[in-house]
């Protein structure tokens, strides 16, 4: 598999996947944090119902190509993260799409309800979500990568800067 869309020349770390195109309107948020991070990453479209070969070959492939996280999307009957995370043991954080059905209440139980024994980290619902699931993954490798924890302490006390010198809601 070619890597694309990679924050730096570095090998990716984190894999971004994704069941539809669609998706991407919400997970550009991950690719956009890890980016900001400075965390190399892949994105691809892997769909469980459309390509479950190509999610199989992604699966095994993860680890052995050096991903650390796989940060999975998927809206309504979300199966990827839970099919990826059953095929690698590489950390899955899934990400519920906000479905036009039920607006995303589907893609969270179809996330989050994993039986025992194949964990998926289930994040929120929606962008917050795929945010969210990029500053995981990023502490997640802060501990081997002290550039990335660097980042992330940055932006974390940014946002606490943020909040503390704008605290009047009235201005
Ligand atoms: C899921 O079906 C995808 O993750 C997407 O959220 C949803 C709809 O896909 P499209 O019909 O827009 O391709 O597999």
């Amino acid at each position: 598999m070619t890597d694309r869309k990679t924050a730096t020349d570095a090998p990716p770390l984190v894999g971004i996947v994704m069941g539809s195109r669609s998706d991407w309107e919400t997970m550009q948020n991950a690719a956009q944090r890890l980016e900001a991070l400075g965390v190399p990453h892949e994105v691809r479209v892997v769909s469980a119902h459309r390509t479950p070969d190509v999610l199989f070959d992604y699966a095994a492939s993860a680890q052995s190509r050096g991903l650390r996280a796989i940060i999975a999307g998927a809206g309504g009957a979300a199966h990827l993260p839970g099919m990826l995370a059953a095929k690698t043991a590489v950390p899955v954080l899934g990400v519920p799409v906000q479905s036009k059905a039920l607006n995303g209440m589907d893609s969270l139980l179809s996330i989050v309800q994993m039986p025992a024994g194949i964990p998926v980290a289930t994040f929120a619902i929606g962008n917050a979500g795929a945010s969210n699931a990029a500053l995981f993954a990023a502490a997640m490798l802060a501990p081997e990568h002290p550039g990335i924890g660097e980042a992330l302490a940055a932006f974390r006390q940014k946002q606490t800067d943020d909040v503390s010198s704008n605290d009047d809601p009235r201005q």
